[in-house]
């Protein structure tokens, strides 16, 4: 008997079709964030603005779209399954000098071709930041029009672009607002710039188009370096806006107080919502975006998804930037590990748990949770790898160090 069937065995002892969970995993596209490849520079701007940072100096970084496609696909061939990519509107490719508000579809062909020639689909977000309209930390809440009118017109073509991919990849492409406004002191007035905001998003918003192609989300913040005070587009802010106008929110891990997890907030707003849309990453101390780890809130954040039957009403979306390790690296261990951890779910016997749970026995529930943890889980995400032709743990690495000795260390 194989590793594997003798895993199975052990899983269904637990009352666990490990075959239906492999089945099941296949169907999850996980959007990979392309801003991991550069350190967020895009190709519009020469530095990162908007309270968000990324740190270290490890060689390698992409400079140029060649570079970032070949590393994107060097990152897919080592990831199972078929994913999506995420990109920022500052990754635009053309050889025109054109602003973000003028940004159209033809901007971002080149990405669809990509996409199509890979099998993946396209998410989008516009991008608030590294932009000198960015203006005392404010843009679509800025008390001045002209700023607040620009980024508007930005907001408006974004959603232009994530419709044009949908329609081109038959894959619905989220379009996920987020922007950095706010404070680094106490503010004298708080509703007055979220008034603004609010009436922002709505002109951005008014167009309606196909949910098939594509679906809004707005995504707060508790808060930004240098905007330590006030973030005018906070979690409660985005929570009210989006249930009222029927768009998503989304919920980044590393955006609330720092004992505050996600893994507890998906329930309650899938009762009061259709879909909701993730940046899974890892704050350390702050929302510092390390690559995420496979730790018990990432568990506990994909067994609320499977629990609550979300996998596919739930955009999966990772959001990290680490630039003092190899950064192909970074994308195949948080790709794998969010995969890993929705497999682990899967590989929960949930049912006969929450049973337990109505039975008011949480001796059972307490038992059954902990004893899982030492079924052989790795040898059906070794099955689930070689299945999708992908290398097993141990062996991916290898392939990462032969690319980074080829190419990566030739870059300057
Ligand atoms: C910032 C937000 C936002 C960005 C990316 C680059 O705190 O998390 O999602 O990280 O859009
Ligand atoms: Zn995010």
């Amino acid at each position: 008997m194989s590793n594997f069937e003798n895993a199975k065995e052990q899983y269904a002892a637990f009352g666990v079709d490990a075959e239906q969970a492999l089945q099941t995993l296949q169907q999850v596209r996980i959007s990979m964030h392309c801003w991991q490849g550069d350190d967020v520079m895009g190709f519009d701007s020469d530095a990162l603005t908007g309270g968000i940072a990324t740190t270290g100096n490890y060689p390698g970084r992409a400079r140029n779209p060649e570079e970032l496609m070949a590393d994107i696909r060097k990152a897919y061939s080592l990831i199972p399954g078929k994913h999506k990519l995420n990109l920022h509107a500052s990754y635009r490719i053309t050889d025109e000098k054109v602003d973000r508000d003028k940004l159209e579809p033809k901007h971002f062909a080149a990405w669809v071709d990509f996409a199509k020639e890979e099998g993946i689909g396209l998410d989008f977000n516009p991008t608030f930041f590294g932009h000198e309209k960015l203006v005392d930390n404010m843009t679509l809440s800025h008390p001045d029009k002209a700023i607040r009118d620009f980024w508007i017109e930005h907001g408006k073509a974004s959603r232009k672009i994530a419709n044009y991919f949908g329609e081109e990849l038959g894959i619905t492409a989220l379009d996920n607002i987020w922007v950095p406004d706010g404070t680094k002191d106490v503010p004298a007035d708080r509703i007055g710039p979220r008034a603004r905001l609010k009436d922002s998003l709505d002109q951005i918003l008014a167009e309606k188009y196909d949910k098939k192609n594509m679906m809004d989300a707005v995504e707060g913040k508790v808060f930004g370096i240098g905007v330590e005070s006030y973030t005018v587009g906070s979690h409660e802010f985005y929570m009210n806006y989006a249930a009222k106008n029927g768009i998503m929110c989304l919920l980044d891990t590393g955006h609330y107080h720092p004992t505050e997890v996600v893994s507890d907030k998906i329930s309650s707003m899938l009762l009061f919502n259709d879909n909701i849309a993730l940046h899974v990453s890892r704050p350390v101390r702050w929302d510092s975006d390390h690559v995420i780890k496979l730790d018990d809130e990432l568990k506990e954040l994909s067994e609320e998804l499977v629990r609550c039957d979300a996998l596919q009403k739930t955009f999966i979306g990772l959001d990290f930037f680490d630039a003092s390790i190899n950064r192909i690296a970074a994308w195949t261990v948080g790709m794998r590990n969010m995969q890993k951890a929705l497999l682990y779910a899967l590989l929960t016997p949930n049912d006969q748990l929450k049973a337990a749970q109505d039975n008011r026995d949480f001796t059972s529930v307490l038992v059954g949770l902990e004893e899982i943890k030492t079924l052989p889980f790795g040898e059906v995400w070794s099955e689930f790898c070689r299945r999708n032709n992908v290398p097993v743990d141990g062996q991916w690495y290898p392939v990462v160090k032969q690319y980074e000795n080829d190419v990566l260390s030739k870059r300057n």
